[in-house]
C-alpha cells in the first residue's frame, strides 16, 4: 500500500481509520440483529411496547451502506440474537427479566416463539437479507463476541477495521463495539444506521463513544461514509 492509497472516512472525533489503511480486504461491515423480533410488528420489541419507528429508522441507511460495500467487495457479516429451541443457552437472568415485562423469551407470540432460533420473528428482515457466503453470527447474548466464532472469523479473514450498524444502539451495538475495541479492532459506528428503543438512549450511546478522544472508536453518517468509501 502506497501513501496515495491511504484513505479515511470523515469521522467524529477522528477520521477513520486513524492511519488511512482502509481496504475491502481488511474491513468488514457488521449488521447487528436486524431481525423481525427487534423491528417488526409482533416481534419482541413490539411485545415490550416500544416505538417500532425508532428501530426501523436505520433500515434505509443500512441498505445503502450494504449496497455500496457489497459492490466494492468488502466483507459483510450479519448477527442474530436468539436462543436454542430448548432454551439451554438462555441464562436465568435474561429469562426472568423478559417474563417480568410480558415478553417472555421462548413464549409464543404473533411471530412464533420470542427470540428463538428458527422462528419467523428471529429471521433477518427481507430488506437486509444476507447473501450466500456472508457469515451470519448466531449469538445468545447482547455482545457479538460472547459465545460465538466472530473473533475467529475476523482473524481468519485478516479483518482489522469494523463498521458497526444495526439495532439497538445502546444494547447489542454498543456491547459489540466495546468488545471489538477491547480486542484491538478499529471501530467506526454509523449513527443513522443504528436505532434504539428510546431516542435519548441512542443519542447518549453515540455521545459515549466520542468521549476521551473516541474511547470506543469513531462515528460517521451513512452518506459521509459512502461518499468517502474507497
Ligand atoms: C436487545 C439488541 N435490545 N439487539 N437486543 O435486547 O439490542
Amino acid at each position: 500500500m502506497t501513501a496515495t492509497d491511504l484513505r479515511t472516512i470523515p469521522g467524529d472525533p477522528y477520521d477513520w481509520p486513524f492511519d488511512g489503511r482502509l481496504t475491502p480486504a481488511n474491513t468488514a461491515l457488521i449488521i447487528i440483529d436486524m431481525q423481525t423480533d427487534f423491528c417488526g410488528v409482533g416481534g419482541y420489541v413490539d411485545a415490550m411496547g416500544y416505538d417500532l419507528s425508532l428501530t426501523r429508522a436505520p433500515i434505509g441507511p443500512i441498505a445503502r451502506v450494504l449496497a455500496a460495500m457489497r459492490a466494492r467487495g468488502y466483507h459483510i457479516i450479519h448477527t442474530r440474537e436468539g436462543h436454542r429451541p430448548d432454551l439451554s443457552d438462555l441464562p436465568a437472568n435474561k429469562l426472568w427479566r423478559s417474563q417480568r415485562i410480558g415478553a417472555g423469551i421462548g413464549d409464543p407470540g404473533p411471530c412464533g416463539r420470542i427470540l428463538v432460533r428458527g422462528e419467523p420473528g428471529w429471521d433477518i428482515i427481507p430488506e437486509l437479507a444476507p447473501l450466500a457466503g456472508e457469515p451470519i453470527i448466531d449469538k445468545p447474548g447482547k455482545g457479538s463476541f460472547c459465545a460465538t466464532d466472530l473473533e475467529l472469523i475476523l482473524h481468519v479473514r485478516g479483518i482489522r477495521n469494523i463498521v458497526l450498524t444495526g439495532i439497538t444502539t445502546d444494547v447489542c451495538v454498543h456491547t459489540t463495539m466495546r468488545e471489538a475495541n477491547d480486542r484491538g479492532f478499529e471501530c467506526l459506528l454509523l449513527d443513522d444506521c443504528c436505532g434504539a428503543t428510546d431516542r435519548a438512549n441512542h443519542d447518549h450511546a453515540i455521545r459515549m463513544i466520542k468521549m476521551q478522544g473516541g474511547v470506543f472508536g469513531s462515528v460517521a453518517s451513512a452518506d459521509a461514509f459512502i461518499e468517502a468509501l474507497p
